[in-house]
């Protein structure tokens, strides 16, 4: 599945694109049960543990942002986590260190307007012992150039760790200008569905908001090394133990010298990176209503 120079180029880029790790029926499948919740989302008008909406969305046209923990609303999704080829190459990438699913998220960015995630690394939300973490996105739909694919800068897992804290307060987001960060390396993961991406929790990324017509459905399944544990805390020892996907509970974590900075202050809007961005001061990405205004 992941030969050697795979393994490498993931170490040296902090990315990895695998293709046809889901059938072709699995990802109808899922797509199914995805227009069935997008559907029922009519009858919803606040955001809550499962629903994450976009500003605009009505029961006349819903517009969900982001389906919290789909693993907890359909075997469908639950049965991923433990998909042997996902759970195969995470050893691999980790010197067969045991496995640990932390959690799963779908960011649905809808055609014509699905909103933009600004640059950020995984690692401002869930600083950890040592950083053999991940997150696996499974294509639900094909990820193209004009659909707002996830978009890595090579190599920035190894750079440094940025502040992502907007007057003081954490925001989850980084000021790229700010910071001289190289936007213009990044790169475009592009791929059809049922491929998935895996990318390290130190590596710069974002993606540009959905103004094509088509969904860009994108499923995120957050890991961890067995023997990385999270500074932040375990809310639910049970949970925490009951994810072990692969290897053996440790309970001495290993423990890496590396660059941290704590996302506190909480950010002044929570329940999703979405929410906890609201609050960044500059953008990479314009608001809809910036754009539209420049487009009048
Ligand atoms: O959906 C995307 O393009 C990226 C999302 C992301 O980075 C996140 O949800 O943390």
């Amino acid at each position: 599945m992941v030969s050697d120079q795979d393994i490498r180029f993931y170490r040296e880029q902090g990315y990895l694109v695998v293709e046809n790790a889901l059938s072709g029926d699995q990802v109808l499948t899922l797509r199914g049960f995805v227009d069935d919740w997008v559907e029922r989302s009519r009858n919803v008008s606040d955001n809550d543990d499962f629903h994450d909406l976009e500003d605009s969305h009505t029961a006349a046209t819903p517009r969900v942002r982001r389906f919290k923990d789909p693993d907890l609303h359909h075997f469908a999704f639950r049965a991923l986590i433990e998909h042997p080829k996902v759970v195969q190459v995470l050893e691999a990438l980790w010197d067969g260190a045991g496995v640990r699913f932390d959690k799963s998220k779908l960011n649905m960015k809808l055609e014509r307007g699905g909103p933009a995630v600004e640059w950020h690394q995984d690692w401002a939300f869930y600083p950890h012992t040592n950083d053999n973490l991940a997150a696996v996105g499974f294509m639900i739909d094909d990820m193209t150039m004009e659909n707002g694919p996830m978009m890595v800068i090579p190599g920035s897992h190894r750079g440094p760790v940025y502040s992502h804290h907007a007057n003081g307060i954490f925001c989850g987001a980084i000021d790229v200008e700010r910071e001289g960060v190289d936007t213009g390396q990044a790169i475009k993961l592009t791929g059809k569905a049922g491929s998935i991406t895996i990318h390290h929790v130190r590596v710069l990324h974002a993606s540009a908001p959905n103004n094509s017509n088509r969904p860009r459905r994108f499923l995120l399944h957050q890991y961890t090394a067995a023997d990385a544990w999270p500074l932040l805390g375990v809310d639910d020892y049970e949970t925490f133990h009951s994810n072990l996907v692969s290897g053996e509970q440790v309970s001495a974590p290993r423990m890496e010298s590396l660059p941290v900075v704590m996302p506190y202050p909480e950010a002044l809007h929570q329940g999703s990176i979405y929410e906890n961005q609201r609050t960044v001061t500059k953008r990479f990405f314009p608001s809809k209503e910036i754009r539209e205004k420049r487009s009048v």
